[in-house]
């Protein structure tokens, strides 16, 4: 019999995965469930075969160049790749892949939640009844703004943006959408979607803007304060993407100073780090990167991994490759 690969996986993941890993490969998994330092990734990738990492792992190239050459594939668990280097895993001729697509509808959802939370002040009238400050009704308390509609700048049209354009339209609002490429016309029309080439110009009549993009160089900051000026008056903003699309310093000083309506936050640019700032004000609501964060979705995931590093062992292109250069 065949050596079994040493498959290493950097935090705990549902149980039915884990115990279906222990059944197939050399798994070691993660007794607690504490993110790995530097120095305990770089020692994992000498001996691992395949490395199954997460979003909280910065697979650098301090850590893919210190990999012993056994290691020939980072499965990543999750669909956003920028914590791994994919030039340097490319330099080393390592395979990467991700899970695209089980989560897509869970982080649409999540999108809608912030967008109806933003807008009807959910956070803000929760935190009202539990202090106990509540007078009871009143015909002009707590009035939040309408999302019926209200017009919804999607930015980034992949998958998820798909999602939320699906569900946003079923809330009576309008649907527009920047992305690199136009999607096909079919698609359009079946979001009842309107492209926008220009960012500057959709943003100019957006009530709403979600982000649905990855991050990369080329999405990093790409609303800037200058863009975030461009929105309507009362717009607010809704990220379940990554935090580094958005200025984060830009965007907390202009919600302070009333120049942003409202944000809903579930990525930040320096997690676990939330902005001090943020955190006192009224008109955010603020989660701890739980977009994706179903039992469903998880093992969903975790079924995708194992399909990823199965097919790669049986010497075959695994489903979810990344190719660096189409992303
Ligand atoms: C996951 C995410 O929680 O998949 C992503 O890109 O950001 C989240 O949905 C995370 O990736 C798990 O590693």
């Amino acid at each position: 019999e065949s050596k079994r690969p040493l498959v290493v996986v950097t935090r705990k993941l549902p149980d039915v995965i884990e115990t279906r890993m222990m059944e197939l490969f050399d798994a070691r998994l993660s007794p607690d469930d504490t993110p790995m330092s530097q120095a305990e990734l770089v020692e994992a990738v000498r001996t691992a075969d395949v490395l199954v990492p997460t979003v909280t792992d910065r697979i650098d190239r301090t850590v893919i160049e210190a990999a012993g050459p056994q290691l020939r594939l980072i499965a990543s668990f999750g669909t956003g790749v920028d914590h791994i280097d994919l030039k340097a895993a490319r330099d080393r001729h390592i395979t990467v892949t991700n899970t695209p697509g089980v989560l897509t509808e869970d982080t649409a959802d999540m999108t809608m939640a912030l967008i109806l939370g933003v807008a009807r002040r959910l956070a803000e009238g929760e935190r009202l009844v539990r202090s106990g400050q509540w007078k009871g009704w009143g015909p002009t308390t707590m009035l939040g703004s309408r999302i019926w509609g209200k017009s919804l700048g999607i930015l980034g049209m992949g998958r998820i943006g798909g999602a939320v354009a699906r569900r946003a339209r079923a809330f009576g609002m309008s649907i527009h959408y920047h992305n690199r490429r136009r999607v096909h016309p079919d698609v359009e029309a079946e979001l009842g979607a309107t492209y926008w080439p220009s960012l500057d110009q959709m943003l100019a009549r957006t009530d709403v803007i979600s982000i649905n993009c990855p991050h990369t160089p080329a999405t990093f900051h790409l609303l800037s304060e200058r863009r975030l000026k461009l929105l309507r008056p009362g717009a607010f903003i809704v990220n379940t993407s990554r935090g580094e699309v958005i200025d984060e310093t830009a965007l907390t000083r202009m919600l302070s100073k009333g120049e942003i309506a409202g944000a809903g936050l579930d990525v930040f640019e320096h997690e676990p780090a939330v902005n001090p700032k943020l955190l006192r004000l009224d008109n955010v609501v603020l989660l701890p990167h739980m977009g994706s964060a179903t039992l469903e979705g998880r093992i969903d995931m975790g079924e995708k991994v194992i399909v990823n590093v199965r097919t790669f062992i049986d010497g075959h292109t695994p489903p979810d490759r990344v190719i660096e250069t189409l992303l």
